[in-house]
C-alpha cells in the first residue's frame, strides 16, 4: 500500500542516547540494542473510522522510537499493517449500508493524511490484510502441515491454531488462563464456537460465509484471521527477533500473544520482537476511546476546526505514552500555549546556551520516552529566554533543530 510523505529530520548536534524501553513480556526497562538497521512492527488501524485521538497517540509513541534510532546513526526499517477485511469493518459496513472496501480506502486516506499532518514519520512498508492474503495462506498451510493447526470439525471448516504448540505462549502477556480467556472473549476470540479443542485457540483462516468477502486457493475460500495478518506481514519483511512489536495495551492479549506465538511455532526461534512496547489507553470522561464506545475526538476534526496539528502533538506528548490518560480541551488549550511560548522564544535573535537543554532533551527521551520530563527541559530553556536572559546567536536555531528532530515538532512557521 501506499505510505504517506516523509518530512526531512534534520541531524542535531551533540552526542546521542541509546534508548531504553519498557518490555511488556520481561516487564523491564531495558536498552533496546539494535544493529545498523532498527527493526520495528506497530500495529496499524481498522479503518471503519477515523483516527482518533488514542490511535494518534499510539503512533506518536513509536515516532519518538524511530526518532531516537535516527538520532543514534541507525536506518530504521518501519513496517505498518492496515486490517483492511475484519469482522469490525465489515460489520460497519453493513449497518451503513456501504461496500467495505471503499469505506477501508476512504479511513485509511484520512489516517496518512492525519499521520502527515501530525508528522508522523511513515513506515518503509505499509501492508494491507488483503494484499498479504498470498503470505498469509502460505504461512496457514504450512501450520496446518505441520499439525500445529487444523479444522474445525463442526461447522463451518475454518483453520484453527492450537495454543498449547509452542512452550513460550504466554511469555508476551504473563497472563494467567482465567485472564486470558476472559481477554479472548472481550477481544474478538470466539471462545465458544463448536469444534474447535480449545476455548483459547484462534481462528486462522475463516472459511467463506454467504455475503462476505473470501478469497480462493490452497485453504479454500475464506479469509484470514487478524493473528496471522500481523505475524506474516511482520514475519516475511523483518524476520525473527526484531527490535521492537508496538501498539496499545490492548493489543498484549490476545492479539500480541498470538502473533509472536504464530512466528515462533513456524519458525522454532523465540523470539518474535526483543521488546514488546505497549501505549497506554487514552479516555475521554474516563472511559478508553473507542470506536464501539463512540466517545471519540477526531484528529480530522481537530484539524477541521483548524487547530495547529502541532498544538495537538504537543498536547499528547503531554502525558507518558505507557499511562493510561484522558484527553481534555485543557490538555489541548495548554499544548497550543507551549507551541506558540516555543515558537516566540525560537524566533528571537539569541537566547540561553542550549546545549545542556538538547542533553537533558535526548537524556530524558531515552528513559522511556519521558516526554513529559522532555518537555519541561524545552520549557524552562523558552522562559529563560523569554525573559531576555542568554546571548547565544546559535541557540534559538539549536532548540528549533532538536525539538523538530527529537520531538517531531516543527516550530517554524
Ligand atoms: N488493526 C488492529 C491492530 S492490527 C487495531 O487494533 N486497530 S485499531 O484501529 O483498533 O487500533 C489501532 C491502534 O491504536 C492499535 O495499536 C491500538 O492499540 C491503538 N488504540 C486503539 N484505541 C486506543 C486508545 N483509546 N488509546 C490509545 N491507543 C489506542
Ligand atoms: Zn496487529
Amino acid at each position: 500500500m501506499q505510505s504517506w510523505q516523509s518530512h526531512p529530520v534534520p541531524r542535531v548536534p551533540g552526542i546521542p542516547m541509546p534508548v531504553r524501553l519498557f518490555d511488556t513480556a520481561t516487564r523491564e526497562l531495558r536498552p533496546t540494542t539494535p544493529g545498523h538497521t532498527a527493526t520495528m512492527y506497530v500495529c496499524g488501524i481498522t479503518p471503519y473510522d477515523a483516527t482518533h485521538l488514542g490511535h494518534a497517540a499510539t503512533y506518536l509513541a513509536f515516532d519518538l522510537v524511530h526518532r531516537l534510532w535516527l538520532d543514534a546513526g541507525h536506518a530504521v526499517h518501519y513496517v505498518q499493517n492496515v486490517t483492511d477485511v475484519d469482522d469490525p469493518l465489515l460489520e460497519r459496513a453493513e449497518r451503513d449500508s456501504a461496500d467495505w472496501m471503499v469505506l477501508a480506502m476512504r479511513e485509511t486516506a484520512l489516517f496518512r493524511e492525519d499521520m502527515e499532518a501530525l508528522r508522523v514519520l511513515p513506515p518503509r512498508d505499509y501492508v494491507g490484510a488483503v494484499e498479504a492474503i498470498p503470505e498469509i495462506t502460505e504461512v496457514v498451510a504450512k501450520l496446518l502441515a505441520d499439525g500445529v493447526a487444523y479444522r474445525a470439525d463442526e461447522g463451518f471448516p475454518d483453520v484453527y491454531y492450537d495454543h498449547s504448540a509452542t512452550a513460550w505462549f504466554g511469555s508476551v502477556s504473563n497472563e494467567d488462563e482465567p485472564t486470558m480467556r476472559a481477554l479472548f472473549a472481550e477481544r474478538g476470540g470466539d471462545p465458544d464456537r463448536p469444534g474447535k479443542r480449545h476455548p483459547l485457540d484462534p481462528v486462522l483462516w475463516r472459511a467463506a460465509r454467504p455475503g462476505e468477502p473470501c478469497w480462493d486457493g490452497e485453504l479454500g475460500s475464506g479469509r484470514p484471521g487478524w493473528h496471522v495478518e500481523c505475524s506474516v506481514i511482520a514475519l516475511n519483511r523483518l524476520g525473527m527477533g526484531f527490535d521492537v512489536q508496538g501498539g496499545g495495551s490492548d493489543l498484549i492479549f490476545p492479539h500480541h500473544e498470538f502473533s509472536a506465538a504464530h512466528a515462533e511455532a513456524l519458525t522454532g526461534q523465540h523470539p518474535f520482537a526483543r521488546h514488546y512496547v505497549h501505549a497506554g489507553m487514552i479516555g475521554l470522561d474516563g472511559e478508553k476511546m473507542s470506536k464501539s464506545r463512540g466517545n471519540l475526538v477526531f484528529v480530522s476534526r481537530l484539524r477541521g476546526d483548524r487547530v495547529d496539528p502541532m498544538a495537538i502533538r504537543l498536547a499528547l506528548l503531554d502525558g507518558h505514552y505507557r499511562a493510561d490518560r484522558d484527553w481534555t480541551p485543557a490538555l489541548l488549550e495548554a499544548g497550543a500555549a507551549r507551541l506558540a511560548t516555543w515558537r516566540a522564544a525560537t524566533a528571537l535573535p539569541a537566547g540561553p546556551s542550549a546545549e545542556d537543554t538538547v542533553a537533558r532533551l535526548r537524556t530524558h527521551l531515552a528513559d522511556d520516552l519521558d516526554t513529559p520530563r522532555a518537555l519541561l527541559a524545552v520549557d524552562a530553556w523558552a522562559a529563560e529566554a523569554m525573559a531576555g536572559r542568554g546571548r547565544d546567536p546559535d541557540a534559538p536555531t539549536l532548540i528549533r533543530t532538536a525539538v523538530d528532530a527529537l520531538l517531531g515538532i516543527a516550530l517554524a512557521e
